[in-house]
């Protein structure tokens, strides 16, 4: 009898493979999320967001902010990573401990031994932000995964396939969602749908995503 209704009971985390080399741990990152969040406050307090500009001179709709080791930059000269904030000089907040062991345990239960990202990007939308196709290339050694985490109101996210011209599939990503990228999967064409008007209690209507990546070999 108590077996039959806990089958019955919604499962709080679940894992969908997306292709080979990419999984979506649904939920994973929910339970952590309060703490996330204030992380982000934490490292915006010494980083703050800011819409950079790309190398073709346009003006980013989604705002960012780096800790770590290396942080991900673009403005006219291209796209990088660098160990100072171009806004203050100075090196970029460290990466929170609990950022670092939620990559790692994601990774981990992707089949990723020992992922020690040296950069975190933290990516802010607001509703009307989204993210064109592009390959993450900035990375000296494509056999260290991505991990991926979204907090607050959802979006649909884009996954291609390794040439722009693919067409891409639409996998909806929601709060505590976990994305770990690897293998053949590390170079596909990605990105993100303009976000839509929603309130989340935590985010209010924005978006954040935490992208791990080991930037330096
Ligand atoms: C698929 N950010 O910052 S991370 C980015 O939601 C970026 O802000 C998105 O793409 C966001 O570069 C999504 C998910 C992601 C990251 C790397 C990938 C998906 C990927 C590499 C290969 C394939
Ligand atoms: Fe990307």
């Amino acid at each position: 009898m108590t077996m039959d209704l806990f089958e019955q009971l919604p499962p709080k985390l679940w894992v969908e493979p997306l292709c080979e080399g990419a999984v979506v741990l649904r939920r994973f990152a929910s339970a952590p999320a309060t703490d996330l969040l204030v992380g982000i406050e934490q490292v915006a307090e010494q980083a703050p967001f800011r819409q950079m500009q790309t190398p073709g001179g346009h003006t980013m709709s989604v705002a960012m902010t780096c800790c770590g080791p290396w942080g991900w930059v673009t403005d006219a000269k291209g796209y990088r990573y660098q160990q100072n904030d171009p806004l203050s000089g100075e090196l970029w907040p460290s990466m929170p401990a609990s950022f670092q062991a939620l990559a790692a345990e994601a990774a981990g239960m992707a089949g990723y031994g020992s992922f020690e990202p040296d950069s975190c990007l933290v990516n802010r939308y607001s509703p009307g932000a989204k993210m064109g196709l592009h390959q993450d290339k900035n990375e000296e050694d494509f056999d260290q995964p991505i991990v991926s985490v979204s907090l607050g109101t959802p979006v649909s996210f884009q996954f291609g396939g390794l040439r722009r011209g693919d067409r891409p599939q639409r996998v909806p990503l929601e709060h505590g969602d976990v994305v770990v990228w690897g293998g053949p999967a590390r170079l596909r064409y990605h990105g993100v749908l303009t976000l839509k008007h929603a309130e989340h209690p935590l985010t209010g209507s924005n978006r954040y995503n935490l992208t791990f990546r080991r930037a330096r070999s």
